[in-house]
């Protein structure tokens, strides 16, 4: 069966040329009655016309916020809070092919650790890249604090190219920040465990277990961390937690805090107190201090050892050379946040009601004059907490972390146990407004807040928990991200968005503007290395090849149809199947799956994608594409045929489905010449605009030009056919012709329709 039939799809094309429909009439119901009718007060009214995005109008923001256990991204636009994208990052993810096609296998299978397959992330904070300390938009950084792992996403295409396994942690929170050139990403331990691997007993925890910071090198020119040119620093076993790195006079610095430096082990089973007790008893926890770019001049001088292969400097080291320090700090810490002018080390601890405000110079000054207020049991000096103090704010119970604003000086901070946002000025060390949010507030976020230029305008609250803010679905609930309006003196709340993907610890938001995707590959394209695929196939160029037991199929697929639309493989082959898509018009997207294999290929225009199986059951298996891409989209199928060891073909003569007749030839070869009519008026229309002025119509020129190169190609056999008085045949082929012009057709009225949106101008007449 036809999705639609001839007539009406001819009919379609007609109208398409002529004029577009009326504009739908508005409903009579005015906006009071529909507030009245709703319960909706002024205040909501207000701030729905503040986050709402008219249908076919795009965000200001677009921001990146931690998946959380869900091993993704999620990417939604600000202020509509409308999800746009997951991006799968330490997860398989089918829509994308992630985990599901070779070439995506081979970035999952660089993040194994001890060999084994690790397919679940746990995110937490994402971050974006910079140059001169502003964002850029070309690649986003997000961290797996279960396994210590990092991942590198690449914004040019929202893809994960490159995954690394810390060689030294077990587990790692802070992280990823950036330098401001991002020539380094900064990776903190969490738990302290021994450095090398292997077992040690807990009993030695303070002489053997250690934490850590790792500075991976980033080359932005390839878009890839290098570990050959990474190192560490070794730390006392203190749970590292959230860094940040300096800028401006505190550029070469990072900043990392810790929270149990009591250094306790718990143990409740062995009789004694938890973890929760003995990690909270001292005042003050520790941030340390790193000069991070002598460290890596110290290691290109060979001071570093290494540990599994990988440079690190050891505490020793770090003390002897004058680039480690600590610094007290509120007791469990939770957020350390540089100030824009990176003047200023903001500082919260989690049991004190207090944000401390750090002063670099201060600091900085101390060290010089080697005014020191002691040594930890390690060697390392401390900084007397009093004199690095710039100022200290009463802010609310259970502060976390803290958001900069594009005016100077303002901060938020998220005050976790108040369950509010409080604004205040660091300079003055003032309280200016709060705000109570839902529940349980974590990260806090606003636009492009961690850079050296706060873009202000919005803030995002994380908010731990939903409780009962949502449509029950059950006791697993979704989080809360709160939209706060900061434009104002008085903080607006705006939205609520539900998170259905883990707990998403941190998010990033960065200028709409500053992202620049392609919206298709180069032919042939190999996502994930970002190069031409060794696989791919041109179009007529597709073929299987044998090579004893491994057969490889060069497929590709184009509206709408699969080549080959046949496998014949033998029980026990190995299969390996590229598909290229050789499409080029924007979101002409194809899936290729596989009944009973786990195959599923995402095939946006112009990649390439590799299944690789063993054919060891025999048996039919129809494959198909999964994305609806043309009227014609279910017939975008085939079969993979697996035959049985030894099978002898015996000489069956196919039955036709149907027999056609002159009749039937005739009226498909009317109906074309018809066609070829509409598709000439609109290739008509198209070339006497302006139309290479817009590259995505040229993108839509192409492949319409290509689908009538092959209506040439299809006509000529059909004619051929029809000569020879062979009826199927020259039916079947002028029935193809037909589909060709069907789909160059719609092709063109594509754009058409972006040519009429986009204000072409008429070049020729
Ligand atoms: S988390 S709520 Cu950054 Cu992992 Cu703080
Ligand atoms: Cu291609 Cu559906």
């Amino acid at each position: 069966m036809k999705f639609i039939s001839k007539k009406t799809g001819l009919a379609a094309l007609a109208f398409g040329i002529g004029l577009s429909a009326a504009a739908a009439a508005w409903s009579a119901e005015n906006l009071d009655a529909v507030m009245k009718r709703r319960g909706l007060t002024q205040k909501d009214v207000l701030a729905a016309a503040k986050t709402y995005v008219p249908t076919g109008k795009r965000d200001e923001f677009i921001v990146f916020s931690s998946g959380g256990q869900s091993g993704q991204v999620i990417v939604y636009g600000v202020p509509s809070m409308r999800i746009l994208k997951y991006i799968a990052v330490f997860t398989p993810e089918p829509w994308q092919g992630y985990g599901f096609d070779d070439e995506s296998k081979a970035v999952l299978a660089q993040g194994r650790i001890d060999g084994k397959d690790i397919l679940f992330g746990d995110n937490h904070h994402p971050a974006i890249s910079e140059t001169n300390g502003v964002y850029d938009g070309r690649y986003l950084f997000i961290n797996d604090k279960n396994n210590p792992r990092l991942a590198v996403i690449d914004l040019h295409d929202f893809e994960t190219k490159q995954m690394v396994v810390n060689p030294i942690m077990k587990s790692e929170h802070g992280g990823p920040f950036v330098t401001p050139n991002t020539d380094y990403v900064l990776q903190a331990a969490q738990y302290p465990a021994p450095l090398e691997k292997g077992y040690v007993p807990l009993e030695q925890f303070n002489e053997k277990y250690r934490g850590a910071v790792t500075y991976w090198k980033f080359d932005k020119k390839i878009g890839r961390l290098d570990p050959s040119q990474s190192f560490s620093v070794e730390l006392p076993p203190y749970s590292q937690d959230l860094s940040d790195f300096g800028k401006g006079p505190s550029d070469g610095w990072s900043f990392t805090n810790s929270f149990c430096s009591e250094r306790y082990v718990g143990g409740i089973e062995r009789g004694r107190p938890p973890f929760e007790a003995g990690c909270s008893q001292k005042d003050t926890d520790f941030f340390h201090m790193i000069n991070w770019k002598k460290a890596a001049e110290l290691v290109k001088a060979g001071k570093a050892k290494k540990v599994n292969g990988h440079d690190m400097i050891s505490i020793d080291t770090a003390v002897a050379e004058g680039i480690l320090y600590l610094v007290p700090e509120p007791k469990s810490p939770h957020g350390m946040d540089v100030s824009p002018d990176g003047k200023y080390m903001i500082v919260s601890g989690k049991l004190d009601s207090h944000t401390y405000v750090f002063s670099f110079e201060k600091m900085m000054n101390l060290i010089k004059a080697k005014d020191f207020a002691g040594k930890d049991p390690y060697g390392i000096p401390i900084l007397d907490l009093k004199k690095s103090l710039h100022t200290q704010v009463q802010v609310g119970l259970g502060p976390l972390h803290t958001q900069y604003d594009s005016k100077p000086c303002v901060v938020y901070t998220s005050i976790y146990v108040d369950s509010q946002v409080t604004k205040w000025d660091y300079c003055e060390g003032k309280v200016l407004d709060k705000i109570s949010i839902h529940y349980n507030i974590g990260h806090l976020m606003t636009m492009e807040g961690d850079s050296m230029t706060p873009q202000g305008k919005y803030l995002v609250s994380l908010n731990k928990l939903a409780i009962d803010r949502f449509n029950p679905v059950g006791p697993l609930h979704p989080q809360n991200h709160q939209l706060i309006d900061i434009s104002g003196d008085k903080m607006q709340l705006l939205y609520d968005m539900p998170v259905p993907l883990g707990e998403p610890h941190y998010a990033v938001a960065i200028s709409a503007d500053k992202l620049k995707p392609i919206v298709r590959y180069k032919s042939g394209w190999n996502s994930r290395t970002d190069k031409r695929h060794a696989h791919r196939t041109r179009p007529g160029k597709e073929k299987v090849v044998r090579d004893g037991n491994t057969v490889r199929v060069y497929g590709t697929t184009i509206r709408s149809h699969i080549t080959p639309e046949i496998i014949e493989v033998n029980e026990g082959d190995k299969v390996i199947i590229h598909m290229t898509n050789l499409e080029r018009a924007e979101d002409e997207t194809h899936g290729f799956a596989i009944s009973g294999t786990n195959v599923n290929l995402s095939l946006e225009p112009g990649k390439t994608a590799s299944a690789t199986f063993t054919a060891d059951v025999p048996g039919v298996y129809p494959y198909y594409c999964t994305e609806f891409c043309s009227a014609l989209h279910l017939e975008m199928q085939g079969y993979l045929l697996v035959k049985p060891k030894g099978y002898k073909e015996a000489a069956v003569k196919a039955t036709e489905g149907t027999v056609y007749t002159k009749a039937d030839y005739d009226k498909q070869h009317k109906t074309n010449v018809e066609t070829q009519g509409v598709i000439d008026s609109v290739v008509g229309y198209i070339t006497a605009r302006n139309y290479a002025d817009f590259p995505s119509v040229v993108a839509l020129v192409e492949d319409a030009t290509e689908q009538l190169n092959f209506a040439a190609d299809t006509k000529k056999k059909a004619e051929g056919f029809a000569a020879k008085e062979d009826w199927q045949n020259a039916t079947l082929w002028a029935g193809q012709w037909w589909q060709y012009q069907v789909k160059a057709a719609d092709i063109g009225l594509r754009a058409k329709t972006y040519l009429d949106q986009n204000g072409a101008k008429v070049i020729k007449k």
